[in-house]
C-alpha cells in the first residue's frame, strides 16, 4: 500500500504579510519527487483560492496574481514588544484545519513547510494541531527555517527534520525512492491561478547578509526537460503567473535561462485553455543587473515577463565593495535602459534597496533611493533581516539574540536599529518618489 502524506503550508505570525506569489515550493518539490509513489493531500493555509477566502472582502488579487492574506491580530510575542506595531496571525482559521484532519485523515506522514526563520510560530500550531489530531502521523520539517536554525527546530517537536539540501536521508525515513526526474506536485491544488517555477540552484556571489552561498553551494542550473514539463503542469492547470524563485536566475543565462525561454518561445507554451492569454513571469526575488544584455532584455519580454525585480541594496560604492560586489551604480542605471528599450514598462522594474543594514546609514539609503528614482523605475524598501551564520547576521549579536528567530523579523530590526520614526520617514519618502514614476 502507498503511503499517506499530508503536506501542510503553515499560517504566518508576523506583523505584515503579503501574497507576493507565495508558494510553498520546496515542500511541494519534495512532493513530486514521490508522484504516483505516495497518497497527497494539501492543506495550505496561505491558499487565496480556498473556498473561505472567496467569502471575506478585500482579498481580491491584483493583475498579476497577488493579494492580501485574511489576518487577524494577535497578542505579540513579549520579545518584540518593543516594536509599535499590531502583531497578526495571516492564513486560513485553525479550525478549517482541524475538521480538515478529522476528515480526511489518518496519515502515515505529514510534511510541513517552513519558510522564514522568524515564522516558526505558525509551524509550531500545526505540529500541535496534528499532534492533537492524528498524534500516529510521523511529522517531517523542511525548509528555510530547518535549514538555518536547526537547532531551534529540533524543540518543536517534530519527528525528522530535512536540515540541508541532501534528501537521501528523507528517502530513508519515508521507505520510499524518488524518481528525481518528477516536478513539482502543482496538481494537490484544487485550482491554482498562480504557479512558481526555479531552473536552478546556488549563487557565484558571496554577499555577506545572505544565507544562500553557505547553504546551496555553488550555482547548478536544473534539467532544463523537468523545468519545461513542470511548466506544462502549471498551464494546463489555467495558471497564468509565474514567480521564478531563482537567486541567480540570469546567471550563465545561455546555459539553461535563454535556452528555457527560448523553448518557451518555440513550443509556443500558453495556459489552458490557449485562447485565454500569454502567461505572465514575475521575479520577485530580484535578479542581477549586471547580467542583462540588450537580447536578454528582449528575449525577457518576448517571453512574458512582466515585473522586473533587481536587486540593488545601495548605491554606495564603499557598501556594495564591502558587501560582495554584486552590483554597481552604472549596471544598474544600463539594465534599466535595455529593459525600457526592450518594451519593459517603467512603472513595472523594481529596484530592491536595504533598510535597516547594520552598515547602511540613512543618508545614504536616501541618495540611493534618490538614485534609482533618477533612472525612472520604482523603488522599494527591502527591510534586512539578520541571518543567522551569514558575516552580518553575526555581527547583528550585538543588537539582538540571534538564537531566538522571532528577532530576526524584517519588521523588528531596522525598528530597533533606526527607530520607528526614521524608518517610517524612509517609507513616506519612498512612496513619494514612486508617486513621480509614470507607468
Ligand atoms: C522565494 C524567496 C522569497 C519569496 C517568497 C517565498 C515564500 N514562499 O515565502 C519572496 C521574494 C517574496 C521573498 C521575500 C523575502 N525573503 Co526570501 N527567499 C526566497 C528564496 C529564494 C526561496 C525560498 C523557498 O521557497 N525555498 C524553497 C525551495 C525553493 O527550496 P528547494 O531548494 O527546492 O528546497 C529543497 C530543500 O530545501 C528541501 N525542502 C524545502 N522545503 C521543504 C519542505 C519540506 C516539508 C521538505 C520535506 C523538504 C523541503 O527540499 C527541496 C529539494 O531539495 C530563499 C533563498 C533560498 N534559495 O532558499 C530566500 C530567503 C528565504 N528569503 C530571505 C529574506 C531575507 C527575505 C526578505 C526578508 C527579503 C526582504 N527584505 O524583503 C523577504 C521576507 C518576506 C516576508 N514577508 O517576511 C532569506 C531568509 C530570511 C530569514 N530570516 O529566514 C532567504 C534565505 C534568502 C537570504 N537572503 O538568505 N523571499
Ligand atoms: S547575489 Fe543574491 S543570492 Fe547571491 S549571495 Fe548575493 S544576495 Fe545572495
Amino acid at each position: 500500500m502507498m503511503p499517506k502524506i499530508l503536506l501542510v503550508n503553515p499560517p504566518i505570525y508576523d506583523f505584515a504579510a503579503y501574497d507576493f506569489w507565495l508558494k510553498p515550493y520546496g515542500m511541494l518539490t519534495v512532493a513530486g519527487y514521490l508522484r504516483g509513489k505516495a497518497d497527497f493531500m494539501l492543506f495550505d493555509y496561505l491558499d487565496r483560492l480556498h473556498p473561505f477566502m472567496a467569502e471575506q472582502k478585500g482579498l481580491e488579487s491584483d493583475r498579476w496574481g497577488r493579494g492580501r492574506f485574511y489576518g487577524k491580530r494577535v497578542p505579540k510575542p513579549k520579545t518584540l514588544s518593543a516594536i509599535p506595531r499590531y502583531y497578526r496571525r495571516f492564513g486560513l482559521p485553525r479550525d478549517i484545519f482541524k475538521s480538515f484532519l478529522k476528515r480526511e485523515g489518518p496519515f502515515d506522514f505529514a510534511f510541513v513547510q517552513t519558510t522564514m526563520t522568524y515564522w516558526y510560530e505558525g509551524v509550531q500550531e500545526v505540529i500541535e494541531d496534528i499532534r492533537r489530531v492524528r498524534p500516529q502521523a510521523k511529522i517531517i520539517l523542511g525548509g528555510n527555517y530547518v535549514m538555518l536554525c536547526s537547532g531551534h527546530a529540533e524543540k518543536l517537536g517534530a519527528d525528522f527534520l530535512v536540515e540541508g539540501t541532501n534528501l537521501e536521508p528523507l528517502w530513508k525515513y519515508l521507505g520510499v525512492s524518488p524518481d528525481p526526474k518528477q516536478p513539482a506536485l502543482w496538481e494537490v491544488y484544487n485550482k491554482l491561478s498562480v504557479g512558481v517555477l526555479k531552473l536552478s540552484d546556488g549563487c557565484p556571489f558571496n554577499c555577506t547578509y545572505c544565507s544562500v552561498p553557505q547553504v546551496y553551494g555553488r550555482f547548478k542550473s536544473r534539467p532544463l526537460e523537468r523545468s519545461l514539463a513542470e511548466l506544462k503542469i502549471l498551464c494546463s492547470l489555467g495558471v497564468e503567473n509565474i514567480a521564478f524563485y531563482d537567486d541567480a536566475l540570469l546567471f550563465e543565462a545561455e546555459k539553461c535561462f535563454m535556452p528555457f525561454l527560448n523553448e518557451v518561445l518555440r513550443q509556443n507554451i500558453k495556459v489552458n485553455p490557449p485562447h485565454i492569454r500569454r502567461i505572465n513571469l514575475h521575479t520577485p526575488n530580484a535578479f542581477n543587473a549586471r547580467f542583462i544584455t540588450q537580447g536578454l532584455a528582449e528575449l525577457m519580454v518576448r517571453a512574458g515577463f512582466k515585473t522586473f525585480y533587481l536587486g540593488f541594496e545601495s548605491a554606495s560604492l564603499q557598501w556594495q565593495q564591502c558587501t560582495g560586489s554584486k552590483v554597481l551604480c552604472d549596471e544598474l542605471a544600463q539594465a534599466v535602459s535595455r529593459l525600457i528599450s526592450a518594451g519593459a514598462e517603467p512603472g513595472n522594474i523594481t529596484a530592491y534597496q536595504i533598510i535597516g543594514h547594520p552598515h547602511t546609514g540613512a543618508g545614504e539609503l536616501e541618495a540611493t533611493m534618490r538614485f534609482v528614482n533618477s533612472l525612472g523605475i520604482r523603488g522599494m524598501l527591502a527591510d534586512f533581516s539578520p541571518i543567522p551564520g551569514t558575516p552580518d547576521g553575526e555581527y547583528c549579536r550585538r543588537w539582538v539574540n540571534m538564537d531566538e528567530p522571532l528577532l530576526h523579523n524584517k519588521t523588528a530590526f531596522p525598528i530597533l536599529l533606526l527607530g520607528f520614526g526614521e524608518v517610517n520617514r524612509l517609507k513616506e519618502l519612498q512612496r513619494q518618489l514612486n508617486s513621480t514614476v509614470v507607468g
